[in-house]
């Protein structure tokens, strides 16, 4: 039986890549010279497209598609791609959650010991040779019986809280809706929570649903002996306030996996000793991103089987 065609817009993992093959004629879009060209002759064909949270899909690709039926995309976070215009057109997204919950919340938590704990500041000086020579370091913070507040409280959320509370965190949370069905302290005003905790943890959509919650008063209100963990966007904080609040010590600590403009993350940081800086890995283990490329292709072949 001849394959179906499907439209992979960006680059995905081997694994991903080969599951897809199996199953499906793939054509890359992101390898053809004339992406235009190529769409104004072979769009048709397609019915079904795979895109990831890196690449996206914008309206003008969606007009280019006019046969499409499903987009199948890596990754939890919807932020990049037009799921409004996308479902007017009456086209389905479909995207990972769920199975990247463990370890995005796994990379909070380790963000928050690595920056409470000075962790990567003290690797960088036991191997600078500042221990052999007499020097002592900064005492760190402990979590234990701090108050810790998140930033939305959904699937990876709820799963951070449940981590927290096996170092003893005094866990809270701030989101738009508060939450029948859970037992943590609710606060509608986020100021009013930052004041309140030695922690945030940013956890929510990114879009501009979400651009700059965490203002500057945010932070500002979370404070000199606060650290500021952000897994969400970089879009969801102000940056620009992070940065220069951290550099003034205005604002404790921060351990940050996502920025605003992805590679670039903002020079300044570089040079402070109060930030651990990672390169977006919350889901980036094995496990999880075969998980999530096997949830791409099983989207996929639900939608064609009718499910
Ligand atoms: O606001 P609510 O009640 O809908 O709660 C959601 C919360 N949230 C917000 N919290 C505060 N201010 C906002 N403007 C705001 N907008 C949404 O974020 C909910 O508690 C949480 C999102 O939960 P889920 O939809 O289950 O997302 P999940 O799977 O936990 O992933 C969150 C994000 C992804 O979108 C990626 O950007 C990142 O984590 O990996």
């Amino acid at each position: 039986m001849q394959k179906q065609p499907l439209l992979l817009l960006g680059p995905v993992m081997p694994y991903l890549l080969e599951e897809l093959e199996k199953r499906y004629a793939v054509e890359k879009l992101y390898e053809e010279k004339d992406a235009l060209g190529f769409l104004k002759e072979h769009a048709l064909r397609f019915k079904a497209a795979a895109t990831s949270t890196f690449t996206g899909l914008k309206a003008d690709m969606i007009d280019l598609l006019p046969a499409l039926e499903i987009v199948s995309s890596f990754g939890v976070g919807t932020d990049s791609l037009d799921v409004t215009y996308a479902a007017k057109k009456g086209i389905r997204v479909a995207n990972t959650p769920d199975v990247l919950n463990e370890d995005t919340a796994n990379m909070a938590i380790t963000l928050l010991l690595a920056a409470t704990r000075d962790i990567v500041a003290n690797d960088r000086f036991v191997r600078k040779g500042r221990w052999a020579k007499g020097e002592t370091p900064p005492l760190a913070q402990g979590i234990e019986g701090k108050r810790v507040g998140l930033v939305g409280l959904g699937r990876i959320g709820s799963v951070v809280a449940g981590k927290l509370l096996a170092f003893g965190c005094d866990v809270v949370y701030h989101t738009r809706n508060k939450k029948p069905d859970v037992s943590y302290k609710y606060y509608d005003n986020l100021v009013e929570m930052a004041r309140d905790c030695a922690v945030l943890i940013a956890i929510l959509p990114g879009g501009d649903a979400t651009r700059g919650v965490i203002s500057r008063e945010v932070l500002q209100a979370l404070g000199p002996e606060g650290t500021f963990v952000n897994v969400a966007r970089g879009t969801v904080v102000d940056e620009t306030a992070l940065v220069e609040l951290l550099q003034s010590g205005e604002l404790g600590r921060a351990g940050l996996d996502v920025f605003v403009d992805e590679p670039n993350v903002p020079e300044a940081l570089f040079a402070l000793e109060n930030v651990v800086l990672q390169p977006h890995m919350g889901s980036a283990t094995v496990e999880t991103r075969k998980a999530m490329a096997d949830r791409v292709v099983s989207n996929l072949e639900n939608y064609f089987a009718a499910k």
